[in-house]
């Protein structure tokens, strides 16, 4: 059924507590942990508690939580003292999505490229 925890999900087992993480912020119905592969010197990752398959998907389902994903990216961002940050949601294994749990990734502490990719 669309939110609950999916047996084989890395972020639902992170949300669970089942795998270590170094959690930054616990939101209402959101966890921001740090990147294990940081491609910036702020890297933390944004994820509902509820599994969706993307970030569209969250969005569809639980409006406000999405926005809470927002809310709490800025959070996370303002927590590093980033006033300037870059949010990525990878949709799709061909945008490079690996993890299929909706996330948003908050990217910061360089300057970072302009561009899309
Ligand atoms: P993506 O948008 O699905 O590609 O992002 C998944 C991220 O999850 C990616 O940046 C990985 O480095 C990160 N990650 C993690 O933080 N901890 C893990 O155990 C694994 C992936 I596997």
């Amino acid at each position: 059924m669309a939110g609950e925890p999916q047996a084989d999900c890395l972020f639902c087992k992170i949300v669970a507590g089942e795998i270590p993480a170094t959690v930054v912020r616990k939101g209402e119905h959101t966890l921001a942990f740090r990147d294990i592969h940081p491609q910036a010197p702020t890297h933390i990752l944004v994820v509902p508690h509820a599994h969706h398959p993307n970030a569209a998907a969250l969005a569809a389902a639980e409006p406000l939580v999405a926005a809470e994903l927002l809310t709490e990216a800025a959070a996370v961002a303002a927590g590093e003292g980033l006033s300037d940050y870059r949010l990525i949601f990878n949709t799709g294994a061909g945008a490079g999505q690996t993890v299929f749990h909706a996330h948003v990734h908050v990217l910061g502490g360089r300057p970072l490229r302009e561009g899309m990719v």
